[in-house]
């Protein structure tokens, strides 16, 4: 194994073991490896959060460590969030983000706004348990090219659908492109749902994200 996945695999355990006193020189560390910003992030912390959700699921782990692992990915995030902004670049596109009503995730959608962001988009960011009508006011007052969301829950998903209901009742639906996230969400969803895209990770849905504006 290279230096590199070493630190990138510490990275992985710090996360799953909820060790936020390392996290921060332990991403520093990476960064001085030369490791970029990007891949400490997909690679390490988030592979780190989904061994976690699966301690979740085995009944290894409870509230209180997903509580704390999400701490522990956002003092990463703290670290490593300059090194993927993309500075003063040409804006591109400008993207509304939100996680949807009833949601309170908002660590994925936080990479993808960063990423987007590092991109060139303009990203505006609603935050989490938004409401279908918070979407609609955000498209008519900023005028978005895409609208993204994103749901962790299953129970959550359905709100998507709301919100794309609520654009079209608004007259707003043909003026965006809606893209989708989140670990329930797949393409079937989307179709199913009128979304235009679903995205598996940050980095898929920036691409999809960016052709649209090219
Ligand atoms: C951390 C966490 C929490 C934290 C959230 C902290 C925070 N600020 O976000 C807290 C403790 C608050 C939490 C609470 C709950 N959670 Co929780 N949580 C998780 C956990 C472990 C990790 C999620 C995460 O951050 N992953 C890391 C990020 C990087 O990945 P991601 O979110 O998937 O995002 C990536 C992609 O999906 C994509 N993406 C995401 N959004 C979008 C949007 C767009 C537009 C695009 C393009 C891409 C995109 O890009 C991201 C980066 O690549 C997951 C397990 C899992 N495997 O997902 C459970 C999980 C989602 N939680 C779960 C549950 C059950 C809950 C609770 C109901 C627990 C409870 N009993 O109260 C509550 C619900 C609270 C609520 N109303 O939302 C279940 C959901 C089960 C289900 N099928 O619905 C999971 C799957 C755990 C499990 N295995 O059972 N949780």
């Amino acid at each position: 194994m290279s230096d590199k996945d070493e630190i990138i695999n510490k990275i992985r355990d710090a996360i799953v073991n909820l060790d936020i006193d390392n996290i921060q020189r332990l991403c520093m560390e990476a960064l001085k490896a030369g490791i970029p910003a990007y891949d400490i992030v997909m690679k390490g912390m988030s592979k780190g959060m989904e061994i976690v959700g699966e301690k979740y699921e085995r009944n290894e782990y409870f509230l209180a460590e997903l509580i704390m692992a999400g701490e522990v990915m956002k003092e990463g995030m703290k670290v490593l969030e300059p090194h993927l902004a993309g500075g003063e670049v040409k804006k591109i596109g400008k993207v509304i983000l939100g996680t949807v009503r009833g949601d309170l995730h908002d660590i994925g959608k936080n990479i993808v706004a960063t990423l987007l962001t590092a991109a060139g988009f303009e990203v505006i960011d609603l935050g989490v348990d938004v409401p279908p009508e918070k979407f609609v006011e955000a498209v008519k007052e900023n005028k978005p090219d895409i609208v993204g969301m994103s749901a962790l829950l299953t129970t959550t998903m359905i709100e998507m659908e709301n919100v794309i209901k609520a654009l079209k009742d608004a007259g707003l639906r043909d003026k965006v492109k809606i893209i989708i996230g989140g670990a329930p969400i797949t393409k079937e969803f989307a179709d199913k749902i009128g979304a235009d895209a679903a995205a598996r990770d940050a980095v898929e849905g920036v691409n999809i994200c960016k052709s649209w504006v090219s």
